[in-house]
């Protein structure tokens, strides 16, 4: 008996995560279909590999258009839906509040709503963020450590956990929530501070750039590899029960670590070319996230193999190579 290849329907799939999930998932043997928003600028450059794969398909449609959500669970009938489209950075989300607010939390609800009615049975991944813990700096955060959020992306992302669990109780769907630690990779965006610092060190070390200038180097974060935590997203998905899970290295490093080490490795003087820019501090700040994945590991498997040091070479290496090459 031919066994029916299964679908999966990523919203996001043009970031970091959804174009390492969708990578992922089509070498399992599953048909991807990816949904991204239409822009005037292209953003496709992370899926650019996939792009001419028989088994992925792209596709136009926006989390604020409730038609478009539904038209596509409609067409592709998933039995795996990945809800990874965000406005996920913090700070902007205190600038934009409404329009994270929308994404975020509304967009949720009705992707939920549209599943709800038309593919009741399928297995949903909802992205809840470690940013949801906010003032709490209990240490380490897990699953049941209270969230406090300290952004409106934050807000946002507490409202769609708990609707998450709602659906889940209410309607019996199959709904999994991964709390995740911050995560990183040679393809994060350049306005997130890992690859902010590991770029410009490559741009300084090639003399194509002059100085760095950050915000907050005192905040500590959690960050793992992005590539491994796709992983623990899919696997969520297969377990017979549907949960929430944090998935993180269990390791708190300072933005300041993060830069030390980076140019260390670049060979360069970090005091050199360091910029204090108090605009780039937040509202907000949230000072210190540190997950506890030991339910990740226990029930899923799953755990980081990729630590602080090693992710930081990653990157500032794929930044130097990148560089050298324009
Ligand atoms: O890299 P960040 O912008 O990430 P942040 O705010 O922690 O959020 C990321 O991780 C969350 C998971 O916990 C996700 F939910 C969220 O979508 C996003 O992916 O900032 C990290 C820290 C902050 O404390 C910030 O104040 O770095 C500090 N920082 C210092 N200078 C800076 C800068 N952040 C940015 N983006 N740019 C700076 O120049």
């Amino acid at each position: 008996m031919k066994i029916q290849q299964k679908v999966a329907f990523i919203t996001g799939v043009t970031g970091q995560d959804g174009s390492y999930l969708a990578e992922y998932l089509l070498e399992l043997g599953y048909k991807v279909v990816g949904m991204k928003r239409r822009t005037s600028i292209i953003s496709t450059s992370r899926i650019d590999e996939i792009y001419s794969n028989p088994n992925f398909i792209l596709e136009y449609g926006n989390m604020s258009d409730s038609s478009s959500l539904w038209n596509l669970l409609n067409k592709h009938k998933p039995d795996e839906i990945y809800n990874l489209a965000a406005q996920s950075h913090v700070k902007a989300s205190f600038e934009v509040s409404e329009e994270t607010l929308d994404v975020v939390g509304m967009g949720f609800l009705k992707l939920l709503n549209a599943a709800k009615e038309i593919v009741p049975k399928a297995r949903i991944y909802q992205a809840s963020s470690s940013e949801m813990f906010g003032d709490n700096t209990e240490c380490p955060q897990n699953e049941n450590t209270k969230f406090m959020p300290a952004s409106p992306y934050a807000c946002a992302k507490v409202f769609a956990h708990n609707l998450a669990n709602n659906y889940r109780t209410g309607y019996g769907m199959h709904i999994s929530c991964g709390i995740l630690e911050n995560h990183e990779s040679p393809r994060r965006g350049e306005t997130f501070v890992t690859r902010k610092i590991t770029m410009a060190a490559a741009r300084i070390k090639l003399g194509l750039q002059e100085k760095l200038e950050l915000g907050n180097l005192y905040a500590k974060r959690d960050w793992g590899y992005a590539k491994e935590y796709v992983v623990a997203m899919h696997k969520m998905l297969q377990q017979e029960n549907p949960e929430d899970y944090v998935i993180a290295t269990g390791e708190s490093h300072s933005v300041e670590e993060f830069a030390k080490t980076v140019f260390e490795y670049a060979e360069l003087d970090l005091n050199k070319y360091l910029v204090i820019n108090p605009r780039l501090f937040r509202v907000h700040e949230v000072p210190f996230l540190c997950g506890d994945y030991s339910k990740a590991k226990a029930k899923l498997g799953w755990e980081p193999k990729i630590r602080f040091k090693e992710l930081a070479k990653i990157m500032y290496d794929a930044d130097l190579k990148l560089n050298s090459k324009s």
